[in-house]
């Protein structure tokens, strides 16, 4: 009888999928596991296949301890916490979900543009409290117009171009902050990020995490940025100086924020949660039936794609 491939399932998937994948061959989940550092010194050899998420990610240390391992698959796109040179270096595929939720971090990165500037949230907060019908209660404040304004996007991939393309249905004038210009669009490109920020109403940040990208929405971005600018990150909390983005937003010295991201989630600055020019989301970008499907089901291809013949639908890129 042939052996049934043996994958590591690092955290909790949608149910479907992990009864897709527990139907296809022998899974066993790390965190359940009382002590999974013990687990993994133990057992680790015995697995062929890891299946992750872009937020758990793998380390070199979890590789060295499954010496057999062949294959990665991760739901998300995000590559910032899963170590590439290590599974490079040992010759081991990974795969990722790219594209596939576009449609969906886009939609959200203008639901909360479209929340801070016409302050949706605050209003309905206000009308749950009654004010609105307060006799004599002050009126809800003038918000700021989203249609026609100005549009900076940090980061131009798959999910900037998406962001891009929703914008210009609102008649935003787009300029765009990438190391390297895109080839065939149409946007302008900003070599400088402190322009970017200087010139737009509103700068949504939607680059890749990591080291290269780490605080690079500074201070000085944020100033330029202005009192009347607001800022919306649906890509890492580590791309924005946290700690300066909470001055700046408690100083007043920038209009609002949109946050799905955060730099040590799930804890949120507390300072944030008096701030009614502020939406706070708990990284739902992509959270949807139909795109969490869809991820669901590239991780799945990913992993049988390699033991089938050797490929992967959407191989990350190796460094
Ligand atoms: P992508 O196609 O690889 O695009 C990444 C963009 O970031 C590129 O335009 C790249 O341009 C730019 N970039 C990278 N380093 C930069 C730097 N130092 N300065 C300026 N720009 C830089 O990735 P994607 O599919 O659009 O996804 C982007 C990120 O969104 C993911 O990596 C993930 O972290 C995040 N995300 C978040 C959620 C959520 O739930 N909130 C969901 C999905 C994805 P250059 O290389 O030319 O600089
Ligand atoms: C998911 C994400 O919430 O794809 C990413 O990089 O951040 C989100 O789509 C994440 O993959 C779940 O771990």
């Amino acid at each position: 009888m042939t052996r049934r491939t043996r994958i590591l399932q690092a955290g909790r998937l949608l149910p479907s999928l992990e009864q897709r994948l527990a139907a296809a061959f022998d899974t066993v989940l790390l965190a359940e596991q009382p002590d999974p550092q013990a687990f993994l010194a133990e057992h680790g050899e015995g697995f062929d296949g890891l299946i992750t998420s872009a937020g758990v990610g793998f380390t070199a240390d979890m590789l060295e301890r499954m010496p057999n391992l062949r294959a990665i698959s991760s739901f998300g796109v995000g590559l910032d916490r899963l170590d590439l040179a290590a599974a490079r270096d040992r010759g081991i595929a990974v795969g990722y979900t790219p594209d596939v939720l576009n449609d969906c971090v886009a939609d959200l990165a203008i639901a909360l543009l479209l929340d801070v500037a016409r302050r949706v949230s605050e209003a309905d907060r206000f009308v749950r409290r009654g004010d609105w019908v307060t006799p004599g209660a002050k009126s809800f404040p003038l918000a700021r117009k989203v249609s026609g304004a100005k549009l900076g996007i940090v980061g131009l991939g798959r999910i900037g171009q998406t962001i891009a393309r929703r914008a210009a249905g609102f008649d935003m004038d787009i300029r765009y902050h990438t190391r390297r210009p895109v080839d065939g669009v149409a946007w302008k490109h900003e070599p400088s990020l402190v322009e970017l920020a200087r010139w737009c109403d509103y700068l949504v940040v939607i680059t890749a995490g990591g080291a290269a990208t780490r605080h690079l929405i500074d201070a000085a971005v944020l100033d330029a940025l202005g009192p009347h600018g607001f800022i919306v990150n649906v890509a890492r909390g580590s791309v924005i100086d946290e700690a300066a983005l909470v001055r700046a937003l408690v100083e007043k010295r920038i209009a609002g924020a949109g946050l799905d991201v955060f730099d040590n989630e799930p804890e949120v600055p507390r300072e944030l949660f008096a701030l009614d020019n502020v939406v706070l989301l708990p990284h739902i970008a992509s959270g949807t039936e139909e795109t969490r499907r869809a991820m669901a089901d590239r991780v799945f291809d990913n992993l049988q794609g390699f033991l089938r013949d050797g490929r992967m639908v959407s191989p990350a890129p190796l460094p």
